[in-house]
């Protein structure tokens, strides 16, 4: 059964992220609402150890988007980059096809040092996060290891090996989550919140960024709990993906690169769809779906665009923005 929440436009929201394009959302989110109205969980199913640190992108993705120190042409990692200790690595002979930037490198230096002294990955997610800045809280998923795999005709691989290691070329067979994990602290307060006022699940890849979130044990049930509007904005802009591989998931996953697809892919755990103009003549396909759904412009190509996309899409399930 649904909980019944106070609603007067003024509660807290609760957005689920993955990387780049979660990010840039969950930056808009943070700059039209107040710290204490915001909780930004990420996806950590990317997250791997690689030359003895531990990486997780997506929640550096979302970090920095937020401090404003990402690259935004490349996507991923710090703006004015350099790169000598990669250089250094491959004259080493270590592993060079993950490119880790000198400034990066400070992050996951900071968060494997603190891990291996105990701390837990939201304890120093909430650190670094405040070392760069952030007032808002951004937080994993869980505090314990789920591990997005992949399989394709050569077998089962992890994620990082299949998408840089691999360029995302080989075709999917199947997606797996390796491990058991419960709800980080900062997750389970926010689905427990009498003050809720919405779930906003960020425009991510519903495979591989937002699964591994209701992977996590209780989230499926707490989102089916819930009774405030649960809304997706779609990572589709005219049936494609902005970035990324989701246009050919879609394709070998699920039949067709299009909202429905994601609609059905998400079932009964949405609400609401955010899609963009460019997909408006999917709209009524949607609504048969039993979604209400908002037809703004999705693309974000700056701050500007993430805070207007965020003001659209808590207008849209009529709560109020802060700034
Ligand atoms: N993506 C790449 O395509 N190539 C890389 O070498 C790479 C390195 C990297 C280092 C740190 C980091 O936080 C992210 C990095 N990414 C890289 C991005 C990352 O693999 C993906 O964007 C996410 O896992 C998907 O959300």
């Amino acid at each position: 059964m649904r909980r019944s929440r106070k609603s007067d436009g003024q509660g807290h929201v609760l957005a689920l992220s993955g990387g780049v394009g979660g990010a840039k959302l969950a930056a808009g989110l943070a700059a039209v609402l107040a710290p204490e109205r915001l909780t930004i969980i990420v996806n950590t199913g990317d997250d791997f150890e690689h030359l003895g640190l531990t990486i997780c992108p997506d929640i550096d993705s979302v970090v920095y988007a937020l401090a404003g120190l990402n690259d935004t042409a490349r996507g991923w990692g710090v703006a004015d980059e350099s790169w000598h200790a990669l250089g250094m690595l491959g004259r080493l002979g270590e592993a060079d096809w993950f490119q880790l930037g000198d400034r990066d490198l400070a992050m996951h230096i900071a968060r494997s040092w603190r891990m291996r002294e105990g701390e837990s990955l939201s304890a120093v997610t909430a650190r670094l996060s405040a070392g760069l800045g952030i007032a808002h809280r951004v937080a994993p998923m869980s505090d314990d290891a789920l591990r997005t795999m992949i399989e394709t005709d050569a077998g089962w691989m992890e994620f990082q090996r299949w998408f840089v290691g691999e360029r995302c070329a080989p075709a999917v067979r199947g997606i797996k989550f390796e491990g058991e994990a419960g709800m980080s602290p900062a997750l389970a307060q926010a689905l427990a919140r009498d003050d809720l006022a919405v779930v906003v699940v960020c425009p991510s890849n519903p495979y591989l960024s937002v699964d591994p979130i209701l992977a996590v044990a209780g989230v499926r049930a707490a989102l089916g709990d819930v009774n405030v509007p649960r809304v997706a904005v779609s990572p589709l802009i005219g049936g494609k993906a902005v970035k990324g591989p989701l246009g050919a998931l879609l394709a070998d996953l699920a039949g067709g690169a299009d909202n429905a697809a994601i609609a059905r892919h998400y079932g009964g755990l949405i609400d609401h769809l955010v899609i963009d103009r460019s997909d408006d003549a999917g709209a009524e396909g949607l609504h048969a779906q039993g979604l209400c759904v908002t037809v703004t412009d999705t693309l974000m190509r700056g701050v500007e665009d993430q805070a207007r996309l965020a003001r659209a899409v808590l207008g849209a399930v009529k709560v109020e923005a802060d700034l």
